[in-house]
């Protein structure tokens, strides 16, 4: 282990009361067992329904030096949300992961020896590949993500398994630099970041893993999210 790394985990919540003491403790537990040196950073944008406070009490419980608050006023989009959470983050190196139990913790210290191992720039959660898997969603959404998922592959060939997944380790710099070059919102915006990386010459690393779908909250895919994921596919096409 390289003496200086260090590991800042992005968590964007909203509305995510129920599920954020568990991801938390899951996530110290994890990280502790992995004696890496690391910081969460929550992002909550206003969610209605307490997050934030209950981030405050579990700064409490675990501390300042491990739990980071930033929270933002209102509602204001995830891809923002990894802008303002990296302008604070001291690690060298950038988790991203959903707050919603959909990405496991455990899978954190697969993506660190999967990094360490050819110093790849960017190392992504795969959902399509050896023992990744997806569990909970129905036939439709199941549809819509491997659809999806292939139609990408045909167009843009990105040598990636998985392009819209969001349980990611970056270095920073990397991740800086990719944002600031990602015009797209909503699901394409993980898949702009990749093709981006890909245009940058930047090494992709993969681990499988499964994920789980949201057990508490609401979901959001809906026909427009469909819709504007495949007018942003198009774009990428187009221009790169
Ligand atoms: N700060 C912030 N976080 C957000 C925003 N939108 C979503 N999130 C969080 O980003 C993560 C991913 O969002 P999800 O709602 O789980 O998106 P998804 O996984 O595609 O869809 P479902 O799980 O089916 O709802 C979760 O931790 C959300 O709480 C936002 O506008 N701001
Ligand atoms: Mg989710």
């Amino acid at each position: 282990m390289a003496l200086n790394d260090k590991y800042s985990i992005l968590l964007p919540t909203y509305n995510e009361i129920e599920n954020l003491p568990i991801i938390i403790w899951l996530l110290v537990k994890h990280m502790d067992a992995s004696e890496y040196p690391y910081e969460i950073i929550i992002i909550d944008d206003g969610s209605p329904d307490g997050t934030l406070e209950a981030a405050e009490q579990l700064q409490q419980i675990y501390g300042k030096d491990k739990i980071v608050l930033r929270p933002r006023e209102k509602k204001l989009g995830l891809g923002t949300a990894y802008i303002h959470g990296i302008k604070y983050a001291t690690g060298n190196f950038i988790i991203i992961m959903d707050a919603d139990l959909s990405h496991h913790p455990k899978f954190i210290k697969e993506f660190v020896q999967t990094q360490k191992s050819r110093n790849y720039d960017i190392v992504t959660g795969t959902r399509y590949i050896g023992s990744g898997g997806v569990h909970g969603w129905d036939f439709k959404r199941k549809l819509v993500s491997r659809s999806a998922n292939l139609l990408t592959q045909i167009l843009l060939r990105p040598g990636v398994s998985d392009l819209t997944g969001s349980f990611r380790l970056y270095k920073k710099d990397v991740l800086e630099k990719l944002i600031k070059s990602c015009i797209s919102k909503g699901y394409v915006f993980q898949m702009e970041m990749i093709i981006r990386a890909r245009e940058f010459g930047y090494t992709i690393g993969e681990v499988p893993i499964s994920f789980v779908d949201r057990v508490y909250g609401q979901s959001k895919l809906t026909g427009s999210e469909i819709f504007q994921f495949a007018g942003g596919l198009l774009y990428l096409f187009a221009t790169t």
